[in-house]
């Protein structure tokens, strides 16, 4: 009793919860599945941009989006760290997604058709995680928070890089702007469901948030995500496919539409365009590396011995 209202003292007080805390059951287990999560989500990201690193239209561009995707690598390395200190085993949550028993993200369920894709990934579906992620910086479990300080520093460089990349089209031919515009309009609605159901369907939020796991709700953040996108795109100068995006005065935000949420739960369930795909890749390549994890724990085993 006394260590649940340490626990909660420690909460209510906004200092960290540390991996040796008592901490309840299911403040363990809400964890262990947004990191995974979270960890998946950054690991198979890296197949949709990858998929342009060997026909990027310079090198310049390609070392960018090679360094990037590496970027990516580490968080996904952070993130399964972070789950083993609450007692994960890697191996058993690499299992679990292989074999369609735990999440990712739906927007990397979604083809990158153009090369425009590589600018609005880094610019939308980064600038939705930044927006995501800034907040985690806070989460009551220091070593997810403190895996948050890195990984956003990244995300915002990525950001930046995906709008570079695009004002650069932008200024370039007719036929580069409409290939941005075509790109914008495929990503915005999967981009806004990144943030996850409406409160109100959001099954997880309320307790999260009591555990101060979440620091605000999927829908607020979905709005602060708006209000700071339309701007970026009037400077840009592409639109939103969203004929109810307006300013409303009263509110100081902006209106926005529904996005399909029929459509979200069949990606999530893993009927999007790509799903088999992503997990199928992963799956090869989890398998294709097995004697590097092989050799690696040998090669421990080895030094363990002779120390
Ligand atoms: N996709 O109760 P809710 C990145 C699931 S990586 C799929 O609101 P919660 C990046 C949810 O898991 C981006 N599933 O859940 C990488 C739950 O199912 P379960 C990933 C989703 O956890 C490379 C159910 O729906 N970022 O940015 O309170 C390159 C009900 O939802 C999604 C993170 O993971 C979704 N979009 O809130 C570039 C951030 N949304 O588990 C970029 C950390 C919801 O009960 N995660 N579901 O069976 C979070 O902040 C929260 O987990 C979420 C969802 C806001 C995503």
């Amino acid at each position: 009793m006394d260590l649940e209202r340490e626990f909660e003292r420690v909460v209510a007080a906004d200092h960290r919860i540390e991996p040796r805390d008592w901490m309840p059951d299911g403040y363990r287990k809400t964890l262990i599945r947004q990191i995974a999560q979270h960890a998946h989500s950054e690991i198979i990201g890296m197949q949709p941009e990858g998929n342009w690193i060997s026909r990027a239209p310079s090198l310049r561009r390609k070392a960018i989006l090679l360094a990037k995707v590496q970027d990516e690598a580490g968080h996904g390395l952070y993130l399964y760290a972070a789950t083993e200190t609450l007692g994960a085993d890697r191996a058993e949550l690499t299992e679990k997604l292989v074999e369609g028993r735990q999440k990712y993200s739906s927007i990397f369920n979604y083809p990158t058709l153009t090369f425009a894709d590589v600018g609005v990934i880094g610019w939308l579906v980064d600038g939705a995680a930044i927006c995501n992620q800034v907040p985690l910086c806070r989460t009551s479990y220091g070593p997810y928070a403190r895996a948050m300080i890195r990984v956003c520093k990244e995300e915002s460089f990525h950001q930046r890089q995906g709008y570079e990349l695009l004002l650069t089209m932008m200024s370039g031919t007719q036929q580069q702007r409409d290939m941005v515009q075509e790109a914008v309009d495929r990503w915005w609605w999967p981009s806004l469901m990144m943030f996850g159901p409406p409160d109100a369907e959001s099954s997880n939020t309320e307790q999260s948030m009591l555990w101060r796991i979440k620091r605000h709700t999927n829908d607020e953040l979905r709005q602060r995500y708006v209000d700071m996108s339309v701007p970026q795109a009037d400077k840009l100068g592409v639109t939103f496919p969203d004929p109810e995006l307006a300013w409303n005065a009263d509110r100081g935000h902006y209106d926005f539409g529904e996005p399909d949420w029929t459509e979200f739960w069949q990606v999530v369930k893993g009927e999007g365009p790509c799903n088999a795909q992503r997990v199928e890749h992963r799956r090869k390549a989890h398998e294709d590396g097995a004697w590097v994890r092989e050799a690696a724990t040998a090669y421990a085993a080895k030094r363990e011995k002779a120390a």
